[in-house]
């Protein structure tokens, strides 16, 4: 499909695209424990069900980040400052953005960062025309690896990294950390970083979150094999793997798996990679945090806690980091006196 458009000029960054989605598939499905990295969920299908997905009754975690930005957007503008260089990492439609950007004052520009170029640009546009004054510089990059950014014509006073949607909770712990860190390096001095994060909570109201009556979020698991299907031409019978997510209480996640129903063979180019029945392909965990452990990441990545916001069920939490000038600097305050969450083994009712 990739190789049908070779005038291009994107071409070869499209096939050294497609060369690293197969190199990946290949080496995930080759695991001792087969697995397959999260972010190839998002292709145009899969964007699509993702999308579905957050207007489900089950899925609570992007309307409660929703309402939160809603209602505190000009506090936390107000904390942004003027002439603030905002960067987006996973922009999307950057739906969550608007309400921020709706109270910054005079921004120096806005960033938006993701892979998918297509989406990128499209909203890009429509973000530019509704905020004429704003300058949009889209970047398609991974920004799990090194970021150049763009120039932009305002002199920026800081520049500050908005991180929502609890896309860190894809990343391992390990990974987590990686990223923060570089990305205080990105910010520097006087830099800040907004970050939305679920939180844990009834280990039942997570799962139902991501076992949805409807199957969308089957649907949205399942997509990963038949993009492989349709972009590295291998032979995924989709149907005979079967969705499982569950609440991981050691690790504080959700994990989500395509487990094999049957015995069977699937070739991706060239290779054969042989399921047993019951044999799982993990696609993705969600980590969940607790106050206490998100506090822990921040300090370890030279950030200070400056404010927390969070919904009346503690469901999610959007947090305020600014990168400290010194190791002490900014280590408590903030936290003084927050009592961690409970432990995720201990179930709190809630009624659905
Ligand atoms: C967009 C990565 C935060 O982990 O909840 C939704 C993706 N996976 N349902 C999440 C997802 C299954 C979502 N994130």
């Amino acid at each position: 499909m990739i190789d049908t458009i070779p005038q291009s000029p994107f071409a070869d960054v499209f096939k050294a695209d497609a060369r690293q989605f197969r190199a990946d598939v290949v080496r995930g499905l080759s695991a001792p424990k087969k697995e397959l990295p999260c972010k190839y969920f998002y292709d145009e299908v899969g964007s699509a069900l993702f999308e579905q997905i957050t207007e489900l009754d089950e899925y609570y975690p992007t309307r409660t980040e929703l309402a939160i930005m809603e209602r505190h957007a000009a506090e936390m503008a107000g904390l942004l400052g003027p002439r603030c260089l905002l960067i987006e990492y996973g922009s999307g439609s950057s739906v969550k953005t608007r309400r921020l950007l709706d109270h910054l004052r005079d921004p120096a520009g806005y960033v938006p960062i993701d892979v998918s170029a297509d989406y990128l640009h499209s909203s890009a546009q429509a973000l530019g025309e509704e905020y004429p004054d704003l300058e949009v510089q889209p970047l398609c990059a991974d920004f799990t690896r090194p970021l150049g950014l763009p120039m932009c014509r305002k002199r920026a006073a800081r520049r500050v990294v908005y991180f929502p949607g609890s896309t860190l909770g894809n990343f391992t712990p390990e990974a987590a950390l990686a990223l923060l860190r570089r990305t205080a390096g990105l910010c520097g001095r006087g830099g800040g970083l907004l970050l939305g994060i679920d939180m844990r909570k009834d280990p039942r109201v997570i799962e139902a979150a991501y076992n949805d009556r409807r199957g969308v979020t089957a649907a949205f698991n399942r997509n990963i094999l038949a993009r492989i299907n349709r972009e590295l031409g291998a032979d995924f019978d989709v149907e005979q793997f079967a969705h499982r997510a569950f609440y991981n209480a050691d690790q504080g996640r959700i994990e989500m798996h395509l487990v094999s129903r049957r015995e069977q063979v699937v070739r991706v180019g060239g290779v054969q990679f042989f399921f047993t029945k019951g044999e799982s392909i993990h696609t993705e965990n969600s980590h969940k945090y607790t106050f206490l452990g998100l506090a822990d990441l921040a300090v370890a990545c030279g950030f200070a806690t400056e404010r927390v916001w969070e919904d009346e069920r503690g469901y999610f939490c959007v947090v305020y980091l600014t990168v400290r000038r010194s190791r002490k600097d900014g280590v408590l305050p903030g936290w003084a006196g927050r009592r961690a969450f409970p432990p995720a083994h201990e179930a709190i009712p809630v009624t659905l």
